[in-house]
């Protein structure tokens, strides 16, 4: 049977990573987490692109555009939506994920969400923190996984169509 369970990516992606300034103390952390990833991943830094947003609505715009490049293998969003008494939440929160999800679907790139929504300042902290796991670390190991499931996704259907 023929299976892909957990792809070990090789270091030769290149990988985008939109990031929203709103809530920055968060999201610096996060960005922090998702380098490292790369970083333990062998992703050297000419293969990796940052770009920063004002906030978290705005990412799925620039996730387009470089989805649509061709230039990426995967885009990785950072942001931190945090309800704390704003009616924005939902709004803020809900377009951000629709939007991603449909770049990934329409462009064929994977994109991860590491965009945190959280009632309290705290649960934030402690989704980015780096001893208690960071959520910044663990999207950008998903887009390389996601990348490397693709590859191989990809050649075992080629071989079947040639069979
Ligand atoms: N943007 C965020 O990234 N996080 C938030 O918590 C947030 N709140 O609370 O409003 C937020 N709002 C700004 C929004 O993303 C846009 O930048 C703004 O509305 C301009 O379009």
């Amino acid at each position: 049977m023929f299976e892909i369970q957990e792809p070990r990516p090789g270091t030769d992606m290149r990988v985008a990573i939109v990031a929203a300034r709103f809530n920055r103390f968060i999201v610096d952390q996060l960005l922090e987490g998702a380098q490292d990833a790369l970083d333990r991943h062998g992703i050297e830094a000419d293969r990796r692109a940052l770009v920063w947003v004002p906030g978290a609505y705005e990412i799925p715009l620039i996730a387009d555009q470089l989805a649509a490049s061709g230039q990426y293998d995967a885009v990785i969003a950072l942001g931190a939506v945090i309800r704390g008494g704003t009616p924005h939440f939902d709004f803020v929160a809900g377009e951000c994920a629709r939007g991603l999800s449909r770049v990934s679907l329409d462009r064929g790139v994977p994109v991860t969400f590491g965009v945190l929504t959280t009632d309290s300042v705290e649960q934030a902290i402690e989704r980015a923190s780096t001893e208690a796991g960071n959520k910044g670390f663990d999207v950008a190991v998903a887009a390389l996984e996601m990348v490397q499931a693709r590859r191989e996704l990809a050649v075992h259907l080629d071989g079947l169509q040639s069979r």
